[in-house]
């Protein structure tokens, strides 16, 4: 008899409490059975019932379930789920029994999910082989009042890794629609192994609307992510159209940036062609999130730490990423202190960067890699070309979307391929604001560019632009040493810059690694 393999993929875990008003766990299951897009299992979950109306309860669903073929589940009590003759049960840590002990008692054909938390949870977990494993919180949720730490989607990737390629799992905690496009895309780990699916409570449960609310989750599950690019191809022919979509379509570039960069960033977006807003009045960040092409900077030169001004981060994270509309995020100083370190984190494991823009330092301290101690924010250089290309290419692969790594070269992956560009100008580094208002260019470019195609092809055309602009300056310097005129006379280069001049083919053809 082959172990049962579940469907997980929208896993409902039932809620009397926060149930809209004149409806019932019955009811709200009843109607979510009618859905087009049912729940592919259901877990009952009640803490306060008597063991006499648990199964009342259980043995009423039961006949609902059954009889539409999905499995239902019973929270933490093996008896109750023997009495009622149901699929199985899911477990934690602190139920009455453990995995074992269920299996002996339900036998070989039953499910039994398992919670896991941490590490070492999952440690003990894998050698109990129960039928599946609920990963969770991913986030923070008011449904459990007594979560453990929100796990990001980082550290369910994590912990997904450290699974063995056949144990089915599920995340849970604080999913919606919203955000479960992202959470299945980036939870996804290198070797591929993803989630079999996601649980919700309030998403369902808490919705006037559960049919609604059941055929809207299985559609953004089943439909590709806004932000997942369907093309990988880069053909340099369109470079000079990625330089002309911005005059086209003027795009929007919101800036949530750092206060000593903010008049040299929005200069520099207005001498491309695009509109600079800097807002950080979460009342307006849907609103300019709305907007069509628009692109987000996320930049945290000067954050002042604290929950407030993480939340402001990741307010306009949140918005931009319901729309689909492409964030870089600028991790300044990440290497230098462990409080920009945690900050930088939470922002990549809470929301999902389009782009990642840092220097070696900022970069290597995102990939979880050791440091050189880092005195300011301009973190100095020190691996070796292959060293970095490699760098940058894991970390694209592991956050899905695209790594930029700026220096004396720079380096642009997307976890498939990788990039190096020579040009530039020394000028670069001797100006501030200069580094961190390619964030804008890039956001620009990105968000001019046609929704459905890899982004790859418009950053780099962003940054070989930038750098040609930057020699082109130094140029008019005639060699001597004026960072100041330098700085406006790229002002004035960025401005007229085609690039259907440039021979980009050669450029990028030449530099993939
Ligand atoms: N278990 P919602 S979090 C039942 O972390 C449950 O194991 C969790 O509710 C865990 O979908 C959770 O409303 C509640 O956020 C999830
Ligand atoms: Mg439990």
């Amino acid at each position: 008899m082959p172990p049962p393999r579940p469907n997980l993929e929208l896993y409902l875990v039932t809620d009397s409490v926060n149930l809209p008003p004149n409806s019932t766990v019955y009811s709200q299951v009843e109607a979510c059975l009618s859905a087009k897009h049912p729940p592919t299992v259901i877990q009952l979950r009640e803490k306060h019932l008597s063991t006499a109306k648990f199964i009342e309860l259980a043995r009423d669903i039961y006949a609902l379930t059954s009889k539409h073929g999905v499995p239902l589940l019973i929270n933490d009590r093996v008896d109750v789920a023997l009495a009622v003759g149901c699929e199985g049960v899911h477990l934690g840590w602190d139920d009455m029994v453990d995995v074992p002990t269920a299996r002996k008692l339900l036998g070989p054909e039953k499910i039994i999910g398992l919670s896991v938390s941490d590490h070492e949870q999952l440690e003990k977990a894998l050698e109990m082989d129960p039928t599946y494993l609920g990963i969770g919180p991913v986030f923070s949720t008011p449904t459990k009042s007594d979560h453990n730490p929100p796990l990001g989607t980082s550290g369910v990737r994590s912990l997904l890794s450290a699974m063995p390629s056949t144990m089915q799992a599920v995340a849970i905690g604080g999913i919606n629609h919203d955000n479960v496009q992202r959470v299945l895309f980036q939870s996804k780990d290198i070797s591929g192994k993803r989630l079999d699916g996601i649980a919700v409570v309030s998403a369902i449960m808490a919705s006037p609307l559960p049919v609604g609310a059941c055929n809207l989750l299985h559609e953004t599950i089943n439909w590709p992510p806004l932000f997942v690019p369907t093309d990988y191809s880069i053909r340099a022919e369109d470079f000079p159209i990625y330089r002309d979509n911005i005059h086209k379509h003027k795009p929007l570039v919101h800036h949530i940036t750092n206060n000593v960069v903010k008049s040299i960033s929005a200069n520099i977006t207005l001498a491309i062609g695009a509109s600079p807003v800097m807002s950080e009045n979460p009342a307006e960040f849907a609103d300019l999130a709305a907007l069509p092409n628009v692109g987000c900077v996320l930049n945290m030169g000067t954050f002042t730490g604290g929950r407030e001004s993480l939340e402001l981060f990741l307010g306009a994270l949140r918005e931009h990423n319901v729309r689909g509309n492409p964030v870089i995020f600028d991790p300044v100083g990440a290497g230098a202190t462990n409080a920009r370190r945690e900050f930088a984190q939470m922002i990549v494991g809470t929301g999902y960067c389009t782009i990642i823009k840092g220097n070696e330092g900022e970069i290597r301290s995102l990939a979880g890699l050791e440091t050189a101690k880092m005195r300011g924010v301009d973190g100095a250089g020190e691996g070796g070309s292959e060293e970095l290309a490699e760098i940058v290419h894991d970390l694209a692969s592991l956050e899905n979307n695209i790594v930029l790594m700026t220096g004396p070269k720079d380096y642009i992956s997307n976890g498939a391929r990788t990039f190096c560009l020579s040009n530039g100008s020394k000028y670069q580094s001797r100006v501030t604001g200069i580094g961190c208002a390619l964030g804008s260019v890039i956001a620009a470019f990105c968000a001019a560019a046609p929704v459905d195609e890899s982004l790859i092809g418009p950053v780099i055309s962003a940054v070989g632009m930038y750098n040609i602009a930057a020699e082109r300056a130094e140029k008019l310097m005639e060699g001597s040493d004026q960072p100041g005129k330098w700085a406006t006379a790229f002002v004035d280069c960025l401005a007229t810059m085609t690039m259907s001049n440039e021979n980009l083919t050669e450029l990028i053809a030449a530099q993939e690694v």
